[in-house]
């Protein structure tokens, strides 16, 4: 039997529902957010050829024109990071999942604290800008201490993830009353998986504003002595790794509820994407310590406990690659023969399916190198070297932003009312920047299995000759052409946007749907009638009490030593 989910419902009669006047307000609301981070993610990717050449053995930053905008190779590569992985990511998941459950539950957010959130994202944005831009916070997108930045950079973030968190509170408190208002019904599967999301990231940014708030800003201020960097990192991972699920599960969120409709196939069951995201809650954030195997004075035991727990957050990826083939491979979607019939008849025409179905095959390469990271017997093997760098473009670079951009081929007529400028341009972008991608990351993981570090100026090397005898050519090859391919893809894709967002309003945007795909097995409506399943994993907020308590534990015995033997060191400035 298949059911609809129960998205979009109607008001219940203790709530207002969203009228037309408060939908117009949200979607320009959402455009905006959309719209800053692609422009964010613009200046980013304009950076990215920089650095491709730089791992091709191609020193660009000497170039006088450059050097005027571009201090360093290393004031590149934090733009770079900063604007990718930070803004772009944040401002279109905040826009994304409000919109989402705020029209999933047909419940009116309070719209000027939507907007004064909004507005205090981009000042934060706008704060932190001055000093990257003025080389004054080159201390790459992982603020490493006792590297130093100007107060303002710490003090733009820090404003930056406090409006995220802002969100987030709407987003539980829109539920709540939803729950409220409907007693005994199940969370539909857009919001559930959306307050998932917010309340395992509301659980992962504390270590990030303990650190930020107790020790950079004043460190950076000049009130106290120095900072300990060991304790700063620990408490930087503690957030740095589940923020990656803060990167991909909204992505997932489309992978599950949109894509199957658009490629013509259903949901596969209700049940297991709650519990992916269950999992996600409870797992995402006790697991920091893969970063620092190579730290001294973390005892290895919870290094290895650590180790553990991240091959359980795998879990749930490798249920949303079964869900994810099933929804896709499941009538009413053409059969198609053989074993992979199914794939050939996808609808590879759609820019937006082929940009989320190439950013999920990318996904499963960089998965697999995740896993080979968080080995302790492999880590030292590729830790710190270019292999990193190579990992990080095939998740958060494609798996997550190739998904956002085909997102977005639906979202703006969506949201706007105004049609996509030359699809088949949309779709060329897709599969470009799915092959730069691919290229970069082959060259990179090549380049890092011979020992080549990452975050390294190797175009300009003082040992060029030992960098030279590594008999690197194509891998360093491979790395360049990819730098000028991602160049070709975003010219291709902002074309499309730039052309769309500059076109006349030609349809009622409603004409668009947002496309809510069926479930093959549904979760039901009532509680009492639902699965064990569905019954175990509605309670969210014991769920988040649940991953608190364990990353207590987990962190606990690491945290206390470092703040008893707390270290004053003082800051440095290379670049
Ligand atoms: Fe990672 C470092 C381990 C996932 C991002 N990671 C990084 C860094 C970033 C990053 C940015 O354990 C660098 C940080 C820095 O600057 O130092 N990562 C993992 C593991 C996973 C993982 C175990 N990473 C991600 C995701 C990211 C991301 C997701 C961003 C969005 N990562 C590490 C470790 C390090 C690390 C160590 C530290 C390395 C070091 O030494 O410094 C797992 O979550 C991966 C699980 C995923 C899978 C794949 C499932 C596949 C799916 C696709 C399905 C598609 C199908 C195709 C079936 C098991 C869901 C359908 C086909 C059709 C045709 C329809
Ligand atoms: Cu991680």
């Amino acid at each position: 039997m298949t059911t609809a989910l129960p998205s979009q419902s109607a008001p219940s009669p203790a709530l207002p529902g969203l009228d037309t006047a408060t939908l117009t307000n949200l979607k320009k609301l959402t455009q905006y957010y959309a719209v800053t981070a692609f422009l964010a993610l613009l200046i980013g990717v304009l950076l990215g050829p920089l650095q491709a050449l730089n791992y091709g053995g191609v020193n660009v930053y000497e170039f006088p024109l450059l050097k005027v905008l571009i201090k360093s190779y290393y004031q590149g590569l934090t733009l770079h990071g900063v604007l990718n992985a930070l803004v772009f990511t944040q401002f279109f998941i905040s826009g994304w999942m409000l919109y989402l459950p705020a029209r999933d539950l047909n419940v009116r957010p309070n719209m000027r604290f939507a907007w004064f959130t909004y507005l205090t994202m981009t000042a934060g944005l706008l704060t932190a800008a001055v000093p990257l831009l003025m080389n004054n916070a080159t201390v790459l997108y992982t603020f490493y201490p006792p590297l130093e930045g100007s107060p303002v950079f710490y003090i733009g973030a820090a404003v930056m993830v406090a409006a995220s968190l802002l969100v987030a509170g709407q987003v539980v408190g829109l539920w709540l009353s939803w729950k409220r208002a409907n007693p005994g019904r199940v969370t539909p599967v857009v919001t559930y998986m959306s307050v998932a999301t917010w309340l395992m990231w509301a659980v992962a940014a504390l270590g990030l504003v303990v650190e930020v708030v107790g020790m950079l800003i004043p460190w950076s201020l000049g009130l106290t002595r120095g900072v300990d960097p060991l304790l700063a990192r620990t408490l930087f991972w503690w957030t740095g790794h589940p923020i990656v699920y803060f990167w991909l599960l909204p992505a997932y969120i489309s992978w599950y509820a949109f894509l199957p409709r658009q490629a013509g196939g259903r949901m596969a069951s209700e049940g297991l994407t709650r519990l992916a995201f269950a999992m996600f809650l409870v797992f995402s954030v006790p697991v920091g310590l893969h970063h620092q195997y190579a730290d001294p004075n973390v005892q290895n035991t919870w290094k290895v406990i650590h180790m553990f727990l991240t091959f359980l957050v795998a879990v749930p990826s490798l249920l949303t690659a079964f869900s994810a083939a099933a929804s896709s491979k499941t009538p009413p979607a053409p059969g198609g023969r053989g074993v992979v019939g199914w794939v050939r008849r996808l609808p590879w025409g759609n820019a937006s399916v082929t940009a989320q179905v190439l950013a999920m095959v990318s996904f499963i390469f960089g998965g697999a190198g995740g896993i080979v990271n968080a080995s302790m017997a492999f880590a030292p093997v590729v830790h710190n070297t270019a292999w990193i760098p190579g990992h990080f473009h095939i998740t958060v670079g494609t798996a997550t932003t190739l998904t956002f951009m085909g997102v977005m081929f639906w979202l703006v007529p969506h949201l706007t009312g105004k049609r996509l400028f030359a699809p088949r341009l949309a779709l060329a972008s897709a599969w470009w920047w799915f092959g730069g991608m691919m290229l970069f990351a082959l060259g990179m993981h090549w380049q890092g299995l011979a020992g080549v570090p990452r975050r390294a100026q190797v175009s300009a090397s003082a040992q060029q000759a030992a960098y030279d005898s590594m008999n690197m050519a194509l891998p360093k090859l491979l790395t360049a052409i990819s730098g000028g391919v991602l160049f070709v893809a975003a010219v291709l894709f902002y074309t499309v946007l730039i052309r769309t967002l500059l076109s006349p309003r030609l349809d009622d945007p409603e004409s668009t749907p947002i496309p809510t795909s069926e479930a093959i097995s549904p979760a039901g409506q009532n509680l009492r009638e639902a699965s064990l399943l569905v019954r175990r994993t509605e309670p969210l907020l014991a769920l988040t009490f649940a991953a608190l308590i364990l990353v207590i534990l987990v962190y606990g015995p690491v945290i206390a030593p470092m703040l008893a033997n707390y270290q004053f060191i003082p800051g440095q400035r290379l670049w």
